[in-house]
């Protein structure tokens, strides 16, 4: 006779659970790490994984990415994790929405198979002082204005990577300068992954979807569309057959952008720059790189929002 220990049971009865969910095509969801290896083991031998890591509160930009996964691939893995080190301001990370049961369901519906929702000491069990090159891209932008944040992503993705063993990871354009970080170290870093962009979903007035738009008051949710409407007018303008007359150097349209988005009084530019697409360096002239983003962060009184839009 065996005498499982309670540990034993409940491994055993997870065990079980896997092998009908894999059956039934029914999401599993897992806190420990060991019940995710128990879980992908029963998935992943012959099929590719695509991996949406995520910090939950979750959206229609969250969800097409899944969308995107489970069209790829098989097995889709989705985690849920605030970030403890990508924050670098306590009071953000105290107030960041959670949201878990709803975030469940719509994976669910989503296609998700497996969502990994750890614990901070399972993905971190001793404090996590690596230190990652990020080839300067964090030099402008959000890097500055959030001291360690990149450095922050850099570690916990690279965690979730080595947990997950993703084949496709996929990453929102709505974090553009996120994602240019993450292609940056998972080829600098060899990891076997291949980093797949999805462009930006936006609610019907143009905001960007984010999870942050849930801490927007009415007043601020009222006028946060001005942002996009102010980028999508810029786009237009770099694109405009007469730009040399209209706006020879890009620091002109980066003054418009700003002055226009502050002329909400409910809205506050931190910053608007324009960039080269691949180095993240502000250009100076529109001949300087062959691909040209603008990308701003402006506070909706104590929200921060960012978005950004291709010029070139
Ligand atoms: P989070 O803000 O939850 O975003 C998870 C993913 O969803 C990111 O790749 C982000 O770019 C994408 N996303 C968010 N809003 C989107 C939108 N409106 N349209 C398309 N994609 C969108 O970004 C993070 O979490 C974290 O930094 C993380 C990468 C999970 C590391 O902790």
């Amino acid at each position: 006779m065996q005498i499982l220990s309670e540990k034993k049971v409940l491994r055993a009865k997870f065990i079980f659970f896997c092998r009908f969910a894999k059956i039934f095509k029914l999401m599993t969801i897992c806190y420990t790490l060991p019940q995710f290896y128990s879980a992908i083991s029963f998935f992943s031998d012959s099929y590719e994984v695509g991996f949406v890591p995520t910090m939950g509160a979750l959206h229609q930009g969250h969800i097409s990415l899944v969308n995107r996964a489970a069209a790829d691939c098989k097995i889709v893995v989705v985690s849920i994790f605030v970030n403890p080190t990508q924050f670098n301001n306590p009071a953000d990370l105290a107030k960041y929405p959670r949201t878990i049961e709803k975030d469940c369901e719509m994976l669910e519906k989503a296609g998700a198979t497996i969502v990994l929702i750890p614990a901070i000491k399972e993905i971190y069990p001793q404090k996590d002082n690596r230190v990652f090159d990020l080839g300067g891209l964090d030099s402008n932008g959000e890097g500055p204005r959030r001291p360690g944040h990149f450095n922050g992503v850099a570690q916990v993705v690279t965690r979730l990577f080595d947990i997950v063993k993703p084949t496709f990871a996929y990453f929102g354009e709505k974090d553009f300068q996120q994602l240019a970080i993450i292609r940056y170290f998972s080829l600098k870093l060899n990891y076997p992954v291949k980093i797949v962009s999805c462009p930006t979903i936006r609610e019907s007035d143009g905001l960007a979807m984010s999870s942050r738009n849930l801490l927007l008051t009415s007043e601020h949710r009222r006028v946060a569309p001005t942002i996009y409407k102010t980028l999508k007018r810029a786009a237009e303008l770099a694109t405009a057959q007469n730009l040399p007359q209209i706006c020879p150097v890009p620091q002109e349209l980066t003054k418009w952008v700003i002055s226009e988005i502050d002329s909400e009084p409910l809205l506050k530019t931190e910053y608007a720059e324009i960039v080269d697409a691949i180095t993240l360096s502000p250009v100076k002239s529109w001949e300087e790189a062959d691909e040209i983003q603008l990308c701003t962060a402006v506070f909706a009184g104590a929200v921060r929002l960012i978005d950004n839009i291709k010029l070139k």
